[in-house]
């Protein structure tokens, strides 16, 4: 079985901190979190940058400050995002961080879905365009599936060429308005999805998280936490920091016997060829 391969979400593209004033959202921040979640154990960092008045941006020169930041500490993976930018947004501004030097993975959100109160816009032609601008610059796209219906439109790119295999999948479970959390729908989706696909599994609320989390450490999986997906450690209980989620997985992966990735042995695990733009700045 891969060693397990831990991602920490540190805040999202609809920054928490409102919630939870513990969110990251200056440079300085984002790098201190990922480097205490790297030492924790988590080898990938999903990435979204603030404003000055702690609101999403988009902003490039904000990004690259934050990934300069974080790998002059340590050599963990950036995962970009594509799902950050307001509606009006084009494709390509809706994709800054995928232009970051020293970004090794983006994601890749694979259709249209109901997302809490608003409906997170994802069509086809721009998740192709997204997965070409990936493909031209050597970004390994994660697959967010927060939908059964999506694998197909994982598949029809599959067939077209747009994605190459081996495929990398994240199942975003249990947000209102997608698929529920449940260990029978994780199992469902990794039943769906091409045969030698790496997946990950990240979800919202603790209870759903815990359980599935649990699953992916025992049948080869991989993990995502961190307060973009969930503030709270224990219901009603916010965590103090990102790094306390990735201590918990790592306590319980050790329990189960399973050992955890670095960055390297995680671009092994996801076939990504390390840029020398990756190495510590
Ligand atoms: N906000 C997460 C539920 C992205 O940034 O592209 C999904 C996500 C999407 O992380
Ligand atoms: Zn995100």
């Amino acid at each position: 079985m891969d060693k397990l391969i831990i991602t920490v979400a540190l805040g999202g593209a609809e920054a928490a901190r409102q919630y939870n004033p513990t969110v990251p959202t200056t440079p300085e921040q984002l790098a201190d979190a990922a480097y205490e979640a790297y030492c924790a154990g988590a080898s990938i960092v999903h990435l979204h940058v603030y404003d000055s008045e702690g609101k999403p941006t988009e902003d490039l020169a904000t990004f690259q400050k934050a990934c300069d930041l974080i790998h002059m500490k340590c050599p963990i993976l950036i995962e970009g995002s594509t799902g950050g930018g307001r509606p009006d947004f084009t494709p390509d501004q809706r994709s800054r961080s995928i232009e970051g030097r020293g970004v090794e993975l983006g994601t890749l959100n694979m259709g249209t879905v109901n997302f809490f109160d608003n409906p997170f816009i994802n069509t086809l032609p721009e998740i192709e365009f997204w997965a070409n601008k990936m493909k031209t610059r050597g970004v390994k796209p994660t697959l967010m599936i927060f939908e059964v219906g999506m694998v197909r439109n994982v598949e029809r790119l599959v067939e077209s060429g747009v994605l190459e295999p081996p495929l990398y999948f994240d199942f975003v479970m249990n947000a209102p308005g997608a698929i529920p959390g449940t260990p029978k729908n994780l199992l469902h989706l990794i039943e769906i999805i091409p045969l030698g696909s790496q997946w990950s599994v990240n979800a919202f609320t603790p209870e759903s998280q815990m359980a599935l989390h649990i699953m992916a450490i025992t049948m080869g999986g991989h993990v995502r936490v961190g307060f973009e997906d969930n503030l709270y450690y224990m219901p009603g209980e916010l965590a103090a920091n990102n790094t306390v989620f990735v201590e918990r997985i790592a306590r319980l992966a050790k329990e189960i016997g399973r050992e955890i990735a670095t960055p390297d042995e995680a671009r092994q695990i996801l076939g990504i060829k390390r840029k020398a733009e990756a190495q510590r700045v």
